[in-house]
């Protein structure tokens, strides 16, 4: 049995947990914070990651791609080489030129900190460039790539909110607008599997949220 380290809040674990959820890959939950990682699991101290028979693994990229070969079933990768590449091609621009560069504005935008004019033109100026190539790319005709779920999707739907949420709140204007986001972001909101990591998701960052106060 394969046991999922880390807190429901982070998008990283969700990512993860949504592609178990899909597949239908019999898992449990081990609660750890930030703070709270295992440094044989995660030497960074970063979540998710996860406890195999075999050993622990971190980093949700390589995660993914060993439970996709651990469990084929309702696979999340074509068979093909191309449009693996294609699918693997998306998930590198949404983790790297999307959400790394959208992170710097967390501080601000989600923990009632402040993000210095520097930080926010360079972040401006970069997610621009990266959103529009990101546009190129991506179809949401209705997935993100190809005509079934794939692990491009499993990195959209938690990542595309967080880029939405935090250039609205930290520059009035939510930089993905001009593509079809929102509709897709409903569509998979459908999804059984998203409700369930929604309503954990929610519920935890309360606990997030109410643990950050306590400290404060
Ligand atoms: N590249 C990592 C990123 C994971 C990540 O940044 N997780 C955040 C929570 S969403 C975290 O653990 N942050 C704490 C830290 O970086 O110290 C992955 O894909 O797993």
């Amino acid at each position: 049995m394969l046991t999922l380290c880390g807190f429901s809040a982070s998008n990283y674990y969700n990512k993860v947990k949504f592609a178990l959820l899909e597949k239908g890959v019999p898992f449990t939950e081990e609660l750890a914070w930030v703070g709270q990682t295992e440094a044989a699991c995660s030497p960074l101290g970063k979540v998710p990651y996860i406890k195999t028979p075999t050993g622990s693994l971190c980093e949700s990229a390589v995660i993914m791609e060993y439970i996709e070969q651990q469990y084929p079933q309702n696979p999340l990768l074509p068979a093909a080489p191309f449009a693996a590449a294609k699918v693997r091609e998306l998930v590198t621009f949404l983790e790297l030129h999307l959400e790394l560069v959208a992170r710097n504005l967390y501080p601000q935008a989600f923990f009632g900190g402040q993000v210095s004019d520097g930080v926010k033109a360079k972040t401006a100026d970069q997610l621009e460039k990266n959103v529009a190539a990101f546009a190129q790319l991506a179809q949401f005709e209705p997935y993100l790539i190809g005509d079934t779920l794939s692990l491009a999707d499993c990195a959209a739907v938690v990542h595309l909110p967080l880029v939405s949420a935090a250039t609205k709140l930290v520059y009035g204007r939510d930089f993905l607008a001009d593509l079809p986001v929102r509709d897709y972001l409903k569509r998979m909101n459908e999804r059984a599997t998203m409700q369930q990591v929604n309503a954990d998701r929610k519920a935890n960052t309360e606990l997030l949220m109410a643990r950050a106060k306590a400290k404060a």
